[in-house]
């Protein structure tokens, strides 16, 4: 026999990190399918460019955001929603394909989600520098559903708190191909990325991209 790595599901068990309640880190998830990955983002950015868009604050973030799927996150001056066109074309966003959603849903069934099906898919690209400050994902209809977060690029610093907003955060390094699932108690946590640091990442350059894959409606 074999070491029991394996527990009939295709990630190893050691490559399974629980985070916190509800929170799972799956690493290196991506990692097979990571020259599609980039393709498909590549012909989404082609249809629906990155964009900084504005708070609605008035301050304009320093992440770089595009959706693909039937709904997309945008924020600006009127407020955060889900919307199915972007704002910048008054075109629907690019198809969600079947490459990305059934690794969304793959990653979701390995955590303990089954059936998740996602509707939107927030991709994040991270410049040097660029950050993300606490915050809580709620626009979503149903916060049963989990989040699916693929991080791809650079490694990144991702703080992950608690419900309150003053709860001590931990810190985790999330790097290429890493997939972490985020459903119950973890839902609504407070997270944030720390400013991204200089590289260079042998496929993706000088950049962090970070995909979320969403049931918005
Ligand atoms: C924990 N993005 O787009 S992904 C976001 O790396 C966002 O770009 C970060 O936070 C990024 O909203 C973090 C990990 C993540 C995503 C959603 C969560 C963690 C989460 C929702 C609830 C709890
Ligand atoms: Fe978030």
């Amino acid at each position: 026999m074999t070491a029991d790595l394996f527990d009939g599901l295709d990630t190893p068990a050691s490559a399974r990190e629980p985070l916190a309640p509800g929170a799972m880190l799956l690493r290196g998830f991506a990692r097979p399918d990571e020259v599609e990955l980039l393709a498909a983002i590549e012909a989404i950015t082609a249809q629906a460019p990155f964009r900084r868009m504005i708070t609605p604050g008035g301050h304009q973030m320093s992440v770089a955001m595009t959706n693909c799927g039937p709904f997309g996150w945008v924020t600006d001056r009127s407020g955060y929603r889900y919307d199915a066109v972007d704002p910048e074309s008054g075109q629907p966003w690019p198809a969600m394909s079947p490459l990305l959603r059934e690794l969304a849903e793959n990653a979701a069934r390995e955590a303990g989600f089954p059936g998740f099906a996602p509707d939107a898919c927030l991709i994040n690209r991270y410049e040097p520098g660029a950050k993300m400050s606490l915050h809580q994902d709620r626009d979503e209809r149903d916060v049963g559903a989990p989040i699916v977060s693929v991080s791809l690029g650079l490694p990144a610093t991702f703080l992950f708190g608690g419900l309150k907003r003053t709860d001590k955060a931990q810190r985790h390094r999330l790097v290429h191909g890493d997939v972490v699932v985020w459903g119950g108690p973890a839902r609504l946590a407070f997270h944030g990325v720390a400013p991204l640091a200089d590289g260079e990442h042998a496929l993706l350059g000088s950049r962090r991209i970070n995909l979320t894959f969403r049931r918005a409606r």
